[in-house]
């Protein structure tokens, strides 16, 4: 996965040629940078969505991130996957996912993910939809999902913006 993210992103960056274009929606909030949100697009009438977005805790105290909110969802949670056997299963992180201090988590497909479900409109790409991160310690920050292709293992390079 980190590698297909690293091959996207380079390719992205070949495309549009400049990284600051590329990830032009990072955020720093307090120790946290929240970059390249994005979301899967989805059918009409889709049941669920995933979000994704990379986290950096450049602290040095661990954060975790406690919940999220989205009100084009009947509910959010943060789900890891996990095998069960030999299948591999998504399941709620109800205790949160824990930002280690200095270090960087991924959310990203087939892996930890934010998980949007009962979804009452569809996420179309190229538009975006906002979802509230709520952090342990950092508090609540609005973030902007970049919705990407459904197929889209990280955000293409977001031209005209
Ligand atoms: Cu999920």
């Amino acid at each position: 996965m980190i590698r297909s993210f690293a091959r996207s992103a380079f390719a992205a960056l070949a495309l549009f040629a400049s990284a600051s274009t590329a990830f032009a929606h990072d955020i720093t909030f307090g120790a946290l940078e929240l970059n390249a949100p994005f979301a899967r697009a989805t059918l009409p009438n889709a049941p669920v969505g995933g979000g994704f977005l990379t986290i950096v805790n450049t602290g040095d105290t661990d954060d975790r991130l406690v919940s999220v909110a989205a009100d084009f969802a009947k509910q959010a949670q943060i789900h890891e996957m996990a095998m069960e056997g030999d299948v591999m299963k998504m399941r709620p992180l109800t205790d949160g996912l824990v930002i280690p201090a200095g270090e960087t988590v991924i959310l990203q497909p087939g892996g930890n993910h934010l998980m949007f479900m009962g979804l009452t409109q569809a996420l179309v790409e190229g538009e975006t939809v906002p979802v509230t991160l709520t952090f342990e310690k950092a508090g609540s920050v609005v973030v902007d999902l970049h919705i990407a292709a459904a197929s889209a293992d990280a955000p293409a390079g977001h031209m005209g913006h």
